[in-house]
């Protein structure tokens, strides 16, 4: 007894055939850009308690800014708040070209954004949550930071930025 012959539609097994091709190109595209290219999704790293992420004295929050880790390495702390005011803590960061920034980003209020501009960096910053993503700055440069979600009037004045310095 032999095994019968399914019969599948020509057109039918090209379009399978090219479904199956665009399937290995997606594939490869995605493990190009996360390997190849080293470009990250930003992930929610841990929760906190957003009543208390500013003010507790064990929340690297209740003094936000910049550490250095290693030589050349640095973890920023970022506070994004719309109370008292619409801002982020710190406003400004400095660091020399080639520095490796990891932002770890949070809200005690409501949701904001954060996109650093000429970087692949854009998140959403939610209350609860801490929003992690590394950028290595290469070139100097000022680096503008804007809120990115609708989160009240002032929304607009929503800035900051990362001075690269040579
Ligand atoms: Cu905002």
């Amino acid at each position: 007894m032999s095994a019968q012959k399914m019969h599948i539609d020509s057109y039918e097994r090209n379009w399978m055939i090219f479904s199956f091709i665009l399937l290995v190109l997606f594939a490869s595209a995605v493990a190009v850009a996360a390997f190849g290219m080293g470009i990250q999704v930003p992930a929610p790293e841990e929760r906190v308690d957003p009543r208390t992420v500013a003010t507790d004295p064990n929340s690297p929050w209740s003094n936000p800014g910049l550490r250095e880790i290693a030589p050349g390495k640095y973890d920023a702390y970022i506070l994004a708040r719309a109370v008292p005011q619409w801002e982020y803590l710190p406003r400004e960061i400095t660091v020399p070209a080639g520095s490796r920034v990891t932002f770890y980003v949070t809200s005690p209020d409501v949701q904001h954004g954060f996109m650093i501009q000429n970087t692949n960096a854009n998140f959403m910053v939610l209350p609860g949550q801490v929003s992690k993503l590394t950028v290595t700055f290469k070139n100097e440069g000022t680096y503008n930071f804007i809120c990115t979600e609708f989160c009240g009037a002032g929304h607009g004045v929503m800035y900051g930025a990362i001075i690269v310095t040579p």
